[in-house]
């Protein structure tokens, strides 16, 4: 079977740790504003959880983000690194960085550029896909840890494996959707499954 798999890897919450940057910043800048702790965030977008906790908290949690150098400061989710990098080295795969770049473009999509070449390495360079609708990029697996991912192409081609953050971990994900726990699951035999089908 010398057919290639292609993997697509979401980067903010699945490679690079947005909910524990945004957290550490936003009390940094707002010190006397109240927050969520990561084990109570629910939902995908935090400024909507903010905006309900207090009103003004929705604008104040966007200014963490449209603020130079968010992005390239995150650090890395656990085991994110290696894995890719183990990843993009197996036989027969094809991995990409398939990720949504904020609407403010001042410092977002250059910065993501910067944080893989420093993580990754240059040649990583090659596997950015920067797309605000995921569905119309064609793979046979999309790692990403939001729940919803719906845009143009009603049928994507890949299947979505629900990366586990804080935010998702109490949706039961309705069979068969699958999910990777974390990097230190083995999300080898996904991809053998997938290779298999
Ligand atoms: P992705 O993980 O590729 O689907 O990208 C989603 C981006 O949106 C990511 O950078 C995180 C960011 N994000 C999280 N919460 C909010 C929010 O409440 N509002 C906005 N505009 N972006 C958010």
């Amino acid at each position: 079977n010398a057919r290639r798999l292609r993997v697509l890897v979401d980067m903010d919450g699945v490679l690079a740790d947005f909910e524990g940057g945004f957290l550490k910043k936003y009390r940094v800048r707002y010190p006397s504003e109240p927050y969520i702790n990561l084990e109570d965030r629910r939902g995908f977008w935090v400024s909507e959880q903010y905006g309900n906790l207090k009103p003004g908290l929705c604008k104040k949690a966007i200014s963490i983000w449209e603020a130079k150098d968010f992005f390239l400061d995150l650090h890395p989710i656990p085991g994110a690194v290696a894995a890719v990098k183990e990843m993009a080295d197996l036989e027969n795969t094809d991995v990409f960085i398939c990720t949504s770049p904020i609407k403010h473009y001042q410092h977002c999509p250059y910065e993501k550029y910067a944080w893989v070449e420093k993580h990754l390495g240059h040649k990583f360079l090659e596997r950015i896909i920067l797309t605000r609708d995921k569905t119309v990029v064609s793979g046979d697996l999309l790692i990403d840890d939001r729940p919803d991912i719906i845009g143009a192409e009603r049928n994507p081609t890949w299947e979505h494996i629900l990366f586990t953050a804080c935010h998702n971990k109490h949706i039961l994900p309705t069979p068969p959707n699958r999910r990777l726990p974390s990097w230190s699951h083995d999300w080898k035999s996904i991809l053998d499954s997938k290779r298999l089908q």
